[in-house]
């Protein structure tokens, strides 16, 4: 493994591990051996030396004492969190016995491994941990939390992960931000934005809740939740009665344009009115401004795909730019993320062939509550890294029922004890992503970036690859997949791509330039990957599999409760990470639950005090928020909070674990809640 000399004092280009589509380049300052500043990159040609708060205050986490310095062994109860320090020796050589044992009596399927994106690098979030449960033989985990649903919807139209880069939005005079809060997830996308206002751009934002994303709009518009199909398909109603569509572009580029033209005459502005609570007047000047103004763009977010519909509702949206030929407009089109433009080789870094069976159960991680306790064969042992369920995943309780059951054997890797953590047998203390080698490709702009270690790892801790390497050594795995280095593992994945935007990008040119691009002009619409090679409008894919081939309005399940609950991410934490922090909970202070001041009134609620909010799944208190920020029948609340004393934050205590219409997504924003004074 080649070595790094880690330098005691200076500043040092890095690149931020979060989930989070900015993917900035950072400026590690560091004296005596300790950082002691981080800030932006100014070299980074989209970040552009801008960070947000949450990273400026990453060493604040990074020295927290809490972070796990050794690993342990549980000795309480589940949940209870008491644990006594181990050996490495100790641990790995329980885990492998305690797995060795179970592949012989219940076979390896019995085995999970659960994990997402903690750190978004490539070796550590997927890298030698598939070889390693390949090889073993394990459950497979289907990775649903985050965009499934949305990611299949737009392929279905698209193809892939391909959309507008953007760094050609400073060029653009319409933007719509739907359903994506951006200045806390995606801020530099506004810093953008922000740019094109000063050339005059209109920015619109359409959401369930004014947050500071809906204030930074000069329109914002209001709607219900998961009713965005049909305000997609009332704009496209009007696009083609007032012919506002590009006909030559739909000709040339798209499949079923004329059937979609039939099929939206039924979505008319009063129906599409009653339908999402924008009126018809809104209606009419959204698609007329859309229609009109060129270049226009469609930043798509997460959260509106996080419902039953998701899948159908991100495939309706995504037809717009191409009503308007705006893909062939430089700063036009519409963003949902752009993987696709930086896939690796896949293949060669997770090496699939080392599974043997090749119909190995695949288990959604959207249902791990349920699964763990219904599954039959069961899961008898789970291996967490890279991800907190026990507040990330939906219905709480029957996640910790079953992280509680007693013949679980449970192992996390991570940088603190986690609600998660407080239920496993074993704890792994994990490096932070400064303390390793790993290479990471943003989901929205399209540069790649490789880490080399910053600091020394804290502690005992140990990266996920290395612990993944111990592990197969230990279970005498002999196959050289274990014993390449983390630099010959991304040689294999970018060296050997077979991406042609990747072309450009090897190990070699990656450790000579910080930034390196993914270069494609623009969306080459003559061979896009739909089966047509078209976008399509009329999918007959979606037909095959049991969908209305042309994009269709598909209303929320009904549940027995009074108001729809959409539970989202806040600004001072980035998923769970940061709950645990001090510093990030002073910044973020309380979470809040918003509630119209109509329904506020009638309930006798006033703003600021607790309330309970409940279903048949759970409960949750939380201060509420009194006003016009969401529209009556609906409650928001922000951030996944960790569990601090005497508080009920947990928000997916309420959350539905039912699966999305396309990829197997999750349903976070789709339950439904009452809500009650907290009479004492
Ligand atoms: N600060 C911060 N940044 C983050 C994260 C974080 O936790 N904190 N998480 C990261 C991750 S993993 C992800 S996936 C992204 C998520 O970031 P986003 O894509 O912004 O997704 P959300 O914040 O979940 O939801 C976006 C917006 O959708 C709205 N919404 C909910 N339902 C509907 C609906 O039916 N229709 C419409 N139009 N709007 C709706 C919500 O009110 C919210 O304002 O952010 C990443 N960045
Ligand atoms: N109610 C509700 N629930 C949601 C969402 C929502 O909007 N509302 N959003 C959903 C979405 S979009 C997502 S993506 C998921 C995210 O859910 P998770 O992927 O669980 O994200 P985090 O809560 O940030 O937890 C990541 C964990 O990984 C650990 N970690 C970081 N780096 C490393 C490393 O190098 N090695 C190891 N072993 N561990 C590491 C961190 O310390 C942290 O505990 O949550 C989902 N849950
Ligand atoms: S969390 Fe996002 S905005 Fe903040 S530093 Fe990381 S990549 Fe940049
Ligand atoms: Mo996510």
């Amino acid at each position: 493994m080649a070595s790094y000399t880690i330098q005691q004092d200076g500043i040092f280009p890095s690149v931020c591990s979060l989930d989070c589509p900015d993917q900035c380049g950072l400026l590690i300052h560091k004296k005596d051996g300790k950082i002691f500043k981080i800030e932006g990159d100014p070299d980074h040609p989209v970040t552009q030396g801008h960070i947000c708060n949450k990273v400026r205050h990453m060493a604040k986490r990074i020295y927290d004492n809490k972070r796990l310095k050794y690993p342990l062994k549980r000795v309480g109860m589940k949940g209870e969190g008491n644990f006594v320090r181990i050996s490495w020796e100790e641990a790995i050589e329980t885990i492998t016995s305690h797995w060795n044992q179970l592949i012989q009596t219940e076979g390896p399927e019995s085995i999970l491994p659960y994990s997402f994106y903690g750190n978004m690098g490539i070796l550590s979030a997927e890298g030698m941990d598939r070889r390693f449960f390949h090889k073993l033989g394990a459950s497979r985990l289907n990775r649903t939390i985050c965009n499934a649903a949305g990611a299949q919807g737009y392929r279905y139209t698209m193809g892939g992960s391909f959309g507008t880069d953007p760094e050609d939005t400073i060029h653009t005079k319409l933007f719509i931000f739907w359903g994506i809060n951006a200045v806390s997830t995606n801020m530099h996308q506004i810093a953008l934005a922000q740019k094109a206002r000063k050339n005059g751009a209109k920015i619109i934002v359409i959401d369930v809740h004014k947050n500071q994303t809906g204030r930074f709009a000069d329109w914002f518009i209001p709607i219900l939740p998961g009713t965005d199909a049909a305000l997609a398909l009332g704009m496209m109603h009007i696009l083609f009665e007032e012919n506002m569509v590009d006909r030559k572009f739909m000709s040339q580029y798209t499949v079923g344009y004329k059937e979609l033209e039939e099929h939206v005459k039924q979505y008319d502005p009063y129906t599409v009115a009653a339908i999402t609570g924008v009126s018809v007047e809104d209606l009419y000047k959204l698609a007329r401004m859309y229609g009109t103004t060129s270049p226009s763009f469609i930043r798509i977010g997460n959260g509106l795909q996080h419902h039953d519909n998701g899948g159908m509702c991100i495939r309706t949206i995504s037809c717009l730019p191409a009503l308007t030929g705006q893909w062939l407009v430089k700063g036009g089109g519409a963003t949902k993320g752009n993987s696709g433009f930086l896939a690796h080789n896949i293949e060669a870094v997770q090496q699939p062939d080392l599974l043997q069976n090749k119909n190995t159960r695949i288990i959604n991680m959207n249902t791990i509550g349920h699964d763990l306790l219904t599954l039959d064969p069961p899961i008898r042992s789970m291996f967490v890294y890279n991800c907190n369920p026990a507040v990330v995943a939906p219905e709480t309780n029957k996640v910790r029922e079953g992280l509680a059951r007693k013949d679980l054997f449970t192992i996390v890797h991570d940088l603190f004890l986690t609600e998660t953590a407080r239920y496993a047998d074993i704890v792994l203390p994990a490096t932070s992503s400064f303390e390793n080698t790993d290479v990471y490709t943003s989901y929205w702009h399209r540069y790649v970036q490789i880490q080399t270690p910053v600091i020394e790892a804290y502690g005992e801790s140990k990266s996920n690859t290395e612990v993944f390497r111990l592990l197969a050594k230990a279970m005498n795995f002999e196959e050289g997949a274990f014993h390449d280095s983390d630099e010959n593992v991304i040689k294999q994945g970018f060296d050997e791509s077979h991406n042609p935007y990747m072309k450009n990008i090897t190990y070699e040119k990656l450790t000579e330039k910080q930034y390196v691009k993914a270069e494609r002009d623009t969306l080459s619409f003559k061979k896009l990957p739909t089966p047509s090679g078209k976008i399509e409008l009329y999918s007959s894919i979606m037909e095959r599999d049991g969908y209305p081939p042309l994009p269709t309005y598909i209303p929320l399940p009904e549940e027995d409760f009074s108001f729809l609950f959409v539970p989202g991410p806040n600004h001072n934490f980035l998923n769970s990470t940061f709950s645990n922090n001090e510093k990030h909970i002073n910044m973020e202070k309380v979470p809040r639950l918003h509630m119209n001041s109509k329904d506020a009134s009638k309930a006798g609620i006033i703003n600021g005090e607790i309330v309970r909010i409940w279903n048949n799944r759970g409960e949750c208190e939380l201060p509420v928020c009194v006003g016009d920020g969401v529209l009556p029948g609906v409650l928001v609340s922000q951030g996944l909070w960790a569990d601090l004393p005497r508080t009920k934050y947990a928000v997916n205590a309420l959350t539905p674990d039912r699966i999305a219409d396309m990829g197997g997504g999750a349903v976070f924003f789709s339950g439904r809640v009452n809500i009650e004074k907290i009479h004492n």
